[in-house]
């Protein structure tokens, strides 16, 4: 019988909160401490884990609590001390998106997880544990599509679940899909090219990002916030052996994030998939092995790269290269 592995959960707003419920749900989960800076929500949620060890600094759960691992929710700008210290104390990490705000900063995290000698970090992009998306991805990879030429995305949110600028729209949604575009094209991004639109009002704002991978694989990523939108994602891969739609696979939870507002409308869509990354880390906790085909902080520190060269074009108005070291494991 493996035993439960003892979990600290840093970051108690609302997607902590919802992480907390997935954990608790999960066998060979124990919620062992939780942590916020904002002692109102350790409060809130010393409710729902009453023998959790509660914490009102970050760095002093993760420096000093008795657990195996640590969740990382709290705000982007505080992920790279975080997570600096939970690879200093030899834990397991699952961190939200983005890994951190710079590529300089998840390098830096990426180089003392190499330093510790094993992969300790994930980061939470979740959609990898979609089945929709699994499914497309395993499809893609086995080579039955052939050669892919352009991965499509969409990723629309209502005003109701965030009120991004231009910026945030990149640093924030985008790194979803910069991810997927990796994952499922097996390659790194070589140049990025971004327009943006913002109505006078600033009620309705559209990001376009152009992606050309290494080999030339082309990527193009729609990103909308507005009144009146769908909480609305969407991927097509055009390949020399046919297309692939991610409507075509099933997923449960598709319909349900209609016009749901803040992380209600996300964690509706990828329900299963928060689930699924969620479970799939604890066991891998459990037993001490990282996870497959979880996002490593590589592949974090890549994402970041991607979004400052898409910054750096938005700026420009000009396409941007990719400046991005290779991966050190090969
Ligand atoms: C938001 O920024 C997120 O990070 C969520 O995970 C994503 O699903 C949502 O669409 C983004 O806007």
């Amino acid at each position: 019988m493996t035993a439960a592995a003892r979990i600290a959960v840093v970051g108690l707003g609302s997607m902590g909160t919802e992480h907390l419920q997935i954990l608790a749900g999960l066998a060979h989960a124990e919620i062992a401490a939780i942590a916020d800076s904002h002692a109102a929500f350790v409060e809130r949620a010393a409710q729902q884990v009453p023998t959790a060890a509660a914490f009102y600094d970050p760095i002093d759960c993760v420096t000093n609590a008795d657990v195996d691992a640590v969740l990382v929710a709290t705000a982007d700008d505080t992920h790279h001390e975080i997570v600096e210290a939970c690879i200093k104390r030899g834990l397991f990490v699952l961190c939200e998106k983005p890994l951190t705000t710079t590529s300089a900063q998840s390098l830096q995290l990426v180089n003392a997880e190499q330093n510790a000698g094993r992969q300790l970090v994930q980061v939470g992009f979740m959609r990898r544990f979609g089945s929709d998306y699994a499914e497309l991805h395993q499809l893609l990879r086995s080579g039955q599509l052939g050669e892919p030429v352009l991965i499509n995305q969409r990723h629309r949110n209502p005003s109701a679940a965030v009120d991004f600028d231009e910026r945030e729209l990149i640093t924030s949604s985008a790194s979803h899909d910069i991810d997927i575009f990796r994952w499922l094209s097996g390659d790194d991004v070589a140049e990025v090219s971004a327009a943006s639109k913002a109505s006078a009002d600033g009620t309705a704002v559209s990001v376009l990002l152009t992606l050309k991978s290494r080999s030339g694989i082309l990527g193009v990523t729609e990103l909308a916030r507005g009144p009146g939108l769908a909480y609305e994602i969407g991927c097509d891969v055009v390949a020399s052996a046919g297309v692939l739609r991610l409507d075509a696979f099933g997923a449960a939870d598709r319909a349900a994030a209609v016009m749901a507002s803040g992380a209600g409308a996300w964690m509706a869509r990828f329900h299963q998939a928060y689930r699924a990354q969620d479970a799939a880390w604890i066991d891998g906790v459990a037993t001490k092995t990282p996870v497959a085909v979880g996002a490593s902080a590589y592949d974090g520190y890549a994402t970041n790269a991607v979004i400052d060269a898409a910054l750096a074009a938005l700026a420009s108005g000009r396409p941007q290269p990719v400046a991005q070291e290779t991966s050190s494991g090969g």
